[in-house]
C-alpha cells in the first residue's frame, strides 16, 4: 500500500496545523513500512520540515501542487535526485503573471508582493515557516481580489500560455500545465513499479478542489470534510472507492483510514 495525502485541512488542522488525531495511524503505517507520501501546495522547504515533524523523513513527497517532486532518499542514483521540477521555474511564472496584471489590470496579491510578516498574518504560520512558504521553485501563490468574471479571463490567459490555475484552501496557485498532483502521483507510481516490480494499491486523502486530481489518481479515496463550499467533484465517486468523512482535518484523516484499513 502507498498512501498519498494532502496536508492543510487533511492531515493538518486548517487552523492550528496539528496532526494529533492521526498520530496512531502514522505510527502503524510506519511500523508496517507503508509509505505516506505528502502531496501539497506547500513548498519543498516547508515540506522537508513537516515531513520530519511527522516522522516521515526520507520518503518521497509532492510539493507545489505537483510542480515539484522530492525523490525517496534511497533513489540517489536517479539523475533528478534529490528532486525534480515539472515545468517552468517560479521566476518565469511570476514574470508572466506580472505582465498579465499590468496589461489587463487584474487585482491579486502574490506571496512575492508581500513580506514574511504578511504571509504570517494570512496563514497563521510562524515567521520561520512563513519564510519557507515563500520559497517557491515552480509555482506562484496568490490571493484573488477581483471579480469572478475577471478570474475567468485571467485563467483563460494562463491556459493559453501553458499554465494552470489551481484553488487551494485559502489561496490560488499557478503552475505549469505539465505539473499536477495527478501527474506527480503517476510518476511516483511508475518509480515504485520499476524499483519494486509491482505497483502497490494506492489510497489518497484530500479536502480541497486542488485534491480532485489526487483523489482521481488513486485506487481508494478519502474526501476529508473541508472548508471549501464548492466541494470536490470526482470522476468515480462510488461508495466502494470513495469515503466522505464526517469530521474535518486530521480527525477525518483517522476516520478515513479506520474506514478502509479498519480500526
Ligand atoms: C498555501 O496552501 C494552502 C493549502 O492548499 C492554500 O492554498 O490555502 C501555500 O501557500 C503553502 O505554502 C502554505 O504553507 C499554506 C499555509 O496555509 O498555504
Ligand atoms: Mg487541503
Ligand atoms: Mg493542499
Amino acid at each position: 500500500l502507498l498512501v498519498y495525502s494532502d496536508l492543510d485541512g487533511t492531515l493538518l488542522d486548517i487552523h492550528t496545523y496539528s496532526w494529533q488525531p492521526a498520530l496512531g495511524w502514522l505510527e502503524t503505517l510506519k511500523d508496517n513500512q507503508i509509505p505516506v507520501i505528502l502531496c501539497s501546495s506547500k513548498t519543498a522547504a516547508e515540506m522537508l520540515e513537516i515531513q520530519s515533524d511527522l516522522g516521515l523523513d526520507g520518503l518521497p513527497f509532492i510539493a507545489e501542487n505537483g510542480a515539484v517532486i522530492q525523490l525517496d532518499v534511497r533513489w540517489n542514483d536517479h539523475p533528478d535526485a534529490p528532486r525534480l521540477m515539472n515545468g517552468i521555474p517560479h521566476a518565469e511564472i511570476v514574470s508572466i503573471i506580472n505582465q498579465l496584471r499590468s496589461r489587463d489590470g487584474y487585482k491579486f496579491t502574490t506571496f512575492d508582493d508581500v513580506d514574511v510578516r504578511v504571509i504570517g498574518e494570512w496563514t497563521g504560520l510562524s515567521n520561520e515557516r512563513a519564510a519557507l512558504a515563500r520559497l517557491h521553485e515552480a509555482s506562484a501563490t496568490l490571493i484573488w481580489r477581483d471579480s469572478d468574471e475577471k478570474m475567468a479571463a485571467f485563467e483563460a490567459a494562463l491556459v493559453e500560455l501553458g499554465l494552470k490555475f489551481v484553488q487551494g484552501a485559502r489561496f490560488w496557485h499557478i503552475l505549469d500545465a505539465r505539473g499536477g498532483k495527478d501527474q506527480a502521483i503517476n510518476w511516483l507510481n511508475a518509480q515504485y513499479l520499476q524499483r519494486e516490480g509491482n505497483l502497490p494499491t494506492t489510497l489518497g486523502l484530500g479536502d480541497g478542489p486542488n485534491d480532485a486530481p489526487l483523489l482521481d489518481s488513486v485506487d481508494f479515496a478519502v474526501v476529508v470534510k473541508g472548508i471549501n463550499r464548492h466541494g470536490i467533484q470526482l470522476k468515480n465517486d462510488t461508495p466502494e472507492r470513495v469515503y466522505h468523512t464526517q469530521q474535518p482535518g486530521p480527525a477525518g484523516w483517522r476516520e478515513g483510514l479506520d474506514h478502509f484499513i479498519g480500526s
